[in-house]
């Protein structure tokens, strides 16, 4: 019987040692993938990230768009179709029309009527007139008093360069021109004057 039961646990002792490999611990096949757990808690809050306007692509966006802005301004210049000061932009499409016309023309394109407000602009607006040899009106027009002049949007004028003597119209002359030399001379509102916007 104990002959019996030593020769059982050889033969077993041999078998398993096979299989094996002679490992110390013989582990039988991995068991089938079990179910998916239930999901599990949200992570901590992350550090705060940037805003988009201050991130690297969006940064080299807007350089890539004000470097081509300013590319087209130059050739704009280069062409004497611009004419910037400071903050303004002044342009003519070389057409003379009515006062009414040349504020139709200017807010079409998104513009209004020139209406130059310090020395510098007004120098701006002459040389385009110069350069087009032909009288401009302006963005102004007198009020129901006379000699009152204000512009297009109802504020009272901070820059004025009249020619000496005027404005002379005494309320029958209700818009204002340019001379070549950029003096201003209120005069009717029926010729046909240089249209000049700014935007
Ligand atoms: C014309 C008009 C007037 C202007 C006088 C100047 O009569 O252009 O607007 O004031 O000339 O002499
Ligand atoms: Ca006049």
């Amino acid at each position: 019987m104990l002959l019996c039961s030593l020769t059982l646990t050889l033969i077993w002792l041999v078998v398993s040692g096979l299989e094996c490999d002679m490992k110390e611990v013989c582990l039988g096949t991995p068991g089938l993938t079990g179910e998916r757990g239930e999901k599990g808690e949200p992570g901590e809050r992350g550090p705060p990230g940037l805003p988009t306007y201050l991130g690297e692509e969006f940064q080299s966006t807007l350089r890539e768009i004000s470097h081509q802005i300013l590319q087209s301004m130059r050739v704009l210049s280069l062409q004497g179709s611009m004419l910037a000061v400071g903050e303004k932009v002044f342009s003519t499409n070389g057409q003379s029309v009515s006062f009414d016309a040349i504020k139709e023309s200017c807010a079409r394109v998104g513009g209004r009527i020139a209406a130059p407000r310090s020395p510098e602009e007004n120098e701006a607006v002459a040389s385009i007139v110069r350069k087009h040899n032909t009288y401009a009106y302006l963005g102004l027009a007198e009020g129901p008093t006379a000699g009152d002049f204000h512009y297009l949007d109802g504020t009272p004028v901070n820059y004025t360069n009249w020619y000496p003597g005027e404005s002379r119209g005494r309320g029958k002359e209700k818009c204002v021109e340019m001379y070549t030399d950029g003096q201003w001379n209120d005069k009717n509102c029926l010729q046909y004057r240089l249209a000049i916007c700014e935007f």
